[in-house]
């Protein structure tokens, strides 16, 4: 049997680093959710990725459901990815001039979405969600803008009021340094709850700008939208004059080859993107209707603006990414794997007698350590999930060398580079941590 080293010595290039980090960051990290912080653990620093597997700076490596919060979906270092930007790179990476392959990007995602007519990049998902809402401000010339409790849309001030993914995740919700009169303009409602959605337009309606959901919740862990809900909010809006904006940076070309919209057969007016459109770089986008997105500057006034927007090693990227995605043979094989995961995780429950819901989109789901293992419907019903749970959940799988989200308020992703192999190796540990969560 072989002597398992001490679980501090195994991460020791990972601790030095670390030290060192918190010195010259605030965490010691670029984003809060990387921190470990709620689980127990310092974080790892990854030295490299290859397919389904990561490996950290200390030589542990790991099966990898993280996959850079969504982005690759294909997998780390697709050769065929690295091979467009390294191309791309011997040219030139950003040129703040125009360059072809914006225009190819923008044709393939507007091929693939009917909804959205037009689209401007951006550099991230939060600038998508900052800039949809400026122009559906602009637009409709209304101040209120509705979302859910729990969504998340990157740390936009306005929807940083009880956003879910990280801000949950370490205590802050609602985050201060926002001044009160952004966040007077939004309203907030649980998901899922369509009278609740009702009321608010029924007071509100005329000067609500627009309601921003994630179609699929991603980040309270997978949350799907009940029968007719969706539909619901797309009659509200189109009674009140409202605009619709799903942002779908997380379900975005990762649940359908054409999002969560063609999942469920609504069309938004808005739409924002990002991670997979990127193929693992910097990018993310927002499109919709041509007469909202003629509004946004130089063909209409409402400005938005971004120095490496649309820069070309960038665009490669995701080119390269959305065309390997064409072969929809890659969506039927996720949809596969993931099953078998979800499958498998429930019988690891199961056999060793732990709560657990396990929800799934596609290839993008969450195990919740709820309550008698009740379904999570909303963002109240995931916080009454057993954060405790999770963390010994989440210790012993990554010490067994599988690397999950370090949240329970995050989405694990399958990518087309797992292979079964690895989803059995998962549900195997995934029955001994759930014996360690019921043991203690
Ligand atoms: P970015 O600004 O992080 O590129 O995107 C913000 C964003 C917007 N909308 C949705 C639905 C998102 O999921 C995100 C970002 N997702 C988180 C993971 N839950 C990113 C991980 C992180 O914050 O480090």
């Amino acid at each position: 049997m072989k002597k398992k080293t001490p679980v501090v010595s195994r991460y020791a290039k990972s601790q030095t680093l670390f030290t060192k980090a918190r010195d010259l960051m605030p965490g010691g990290v670029s984003s809060p959710v990387r921190s470990f912080k709620s689980v127990g653990r310092d974080p790892l620093f990854i030295q490299s990725g290859e397919g389904s597997m990561v490996l950290d700076v200390d030589g542990n490596s790991y099966i990898d459901y993280v996959m850079s919060y969504g982005p690759l979906i294909l997998g780390h270092c697709h050769p065929a990815v690295q091979a467009a930007v390294a191309k791309q790179i011997s040219h030139g990476s950003s040129f703040g001039c125009c360059s072809a392959s914006e225009v190819e990007l923008a044709g393939m995602i507007c091929q693939a979405m009917p909804a959205v007519e037009m689209i401007r990049f951006v550099n991230s998902g939060t600038e998508a969600v900052m800039s949809a809402l400026r122009l559906a401000r602009g637009f409709t010339g209304r101040k209120l803008i509705v979302k859910m409790a729990g969504g998340y849309h990157g740390h936009v001030d306005a929807l940083l009021v009880q956003a879910g993914s990280g801000a949950t995740t370490h205590g802050h919700p609602s985050s201060p340094g926002i001044p009160e009169n952004v966040t007077a303009n939004t309203l907030v409602i649980p998901f899922n709850d369509l009278p609740a959605a009702q009321a608010a337009f029924a007071k509100f309606g005329p000067q609500i700008a627009a309601i921003i959901t994630e179609p699929v919740m991603g980040n309270i862990g997978v949350v799907l939208p009940q029968g007719g809900y969706l539909e619901g909010l797309r009659t509200l809006c189109d009674a009140a004059g409202a605009l619709l904006i799903f942002d779908e940076v997380m379900t975005g070309f990762r649940v359908h080859p054409s999002g969560a919209q063609a999942l469920h057969c609504i069309k938004p007016d808005l739409t924002c993107l990002g991670k997979i459109i990127g193929g693992g770089l910097p990018v993310g986008a927002y499109g919709g209707r041509r007469d909202i997105m003629n509004l946004v500057s130089p063909a209409g006034p409402v400005y938005q603006a971004g120095t490496l927007s649309g820069n070309p090693l960038a665009m490669q990227a995701g080119i390269t990414t959305l065309r390997l995605l064409q072969d929809l043979d890659i969506y039927q094989r996720l949809d596969v794997l993931a099953k078998q995961l979800e499958d498998g995780l429930r019988q690891s429950a199961k056999a060793a007698q732990c709560a657990v819901s396990v929800q799934r989109c596609g290839s993008m789901f969450t195990p919740f350590f709820s309550p008698d293992g009740a379904p999570v419907h909303n963002y109240a019903d995931a916080l009454l999930c057993d954060q405790a749970a999770f963390s010994k959940f989440f210790q012993v799988l990554l010490d067994e060398g599988v690397l999950i989200p370090p949240s329970q308020f995050e989405a694990w992703f399958v990518s087309a580079a797992h292979s079964e192999n690895d989803i059995e190796k998962t549900i195997a540990l995934a029955e001994k941590a759930m014996r360690a969560v019921a043991e203690k």
